[in-house]
């Protein structure tokens, strides 16, 4: 049996875990499960939470039965396991960087999701409006503070590519016009520039561009849709 990776490819997190295994040849299982069903094959049924206990994807399986939750620690994990030196980098200062990144990217960069995906994809989470405010708020900041380290470095930790990229690339890339369109980058170009630059990363295609054009047409959809309720 191969390494499991739960999910679905909509979801950001799981994007970025599937994107790095893709960048880096790894064999594994895409197993499909639907997000917030109780029903068997759900995030919400028991068999899927005793693996989860908060019943979230991405979520790992090895075949000696290790799990592991969160995409940044999937991520960091499977560097560290394979040796993906290159997008996880074991000197301890460099790897400080990351990490910094990838934490703050909770708070911050994952609000582009909350306040304007989440919304339109699962209004079954009944996202609160003031949640929403809130979670608007920081956005310009977010991209204020990304402009101008990406002003500096070509990548987000630095002149490399590294997991950060992957996981940020997760919650902006679809934002983009030609996808979802939800956000306008222009004041931000170098942040623009970075987005153009993640695009000729290996696997791209695959992962992300034809899954993003398709995510587009359904956000537009719906969003039309709940205009008109
Ligand atoms: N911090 C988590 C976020 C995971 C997360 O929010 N996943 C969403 C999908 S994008 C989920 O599992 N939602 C299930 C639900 O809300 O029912 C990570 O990076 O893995």
């Amino acid at each position: 049996m191969v390494l499991k990776l739960y999910g679905v490819p909509a979801s950001q997190p799981v994007r970025s875990v599937k994107w790095l295994l893709e960048m880096k040849n790894a064999q594994y299982e895409f197993v499909n499960v639907n997000p917030g069903s109780p029903k068997n094959g759900g995030t919400r049924s028991a068999e899927y939470l005793a693996k989860s206990p908060a019943g979230l994807i991405p979520l790992i399986e090895e075949d000696d039965g290790f799990l592991l939750w969160e995409s940044h620690a999937i991520m960091a994990y499977l560097c560290n396991k394979n040796g993906w030196d290159d997008l996880y980098p074991s000197d301890p200062k460099a790897r400080g960087i990351v990490d910094q990144w990838l934490h703050w990217h909770h708070t911050n960069v994952r609000k582009f999701t909350m306040a304007l995906f989440a919304p339109v994809f699962r209004p079954d989470l009944k996202i609160p409006a003031e949640q929403q405010k809130a979670d608007m708020k920081v956005l310009n900041n977010t991209c204020r503070i990304l402009d101008d380290q990406l002003a500096r470095f070509k990548f987000v930790a630095g002149d490399n590519v590294t997991i950060a990229d992957v996981a940020f690339y997760g919650e902006l890339g679809q934002m983009q016009e030609h996808y979802v369109g939800a956000f306008d980058f222009s004041p931000y170009k170098n942040l623009q520039a970075w987005l153009t630059r993640m695009a000729t990363l290996p696997k791209y295609e695959e992962v992300n561009y034809t899954l993003l054009v398709k995510l587009g047409k359904v956000y537009q959809k719906l969003k039309a849709k709940k205009a008109n309720l």
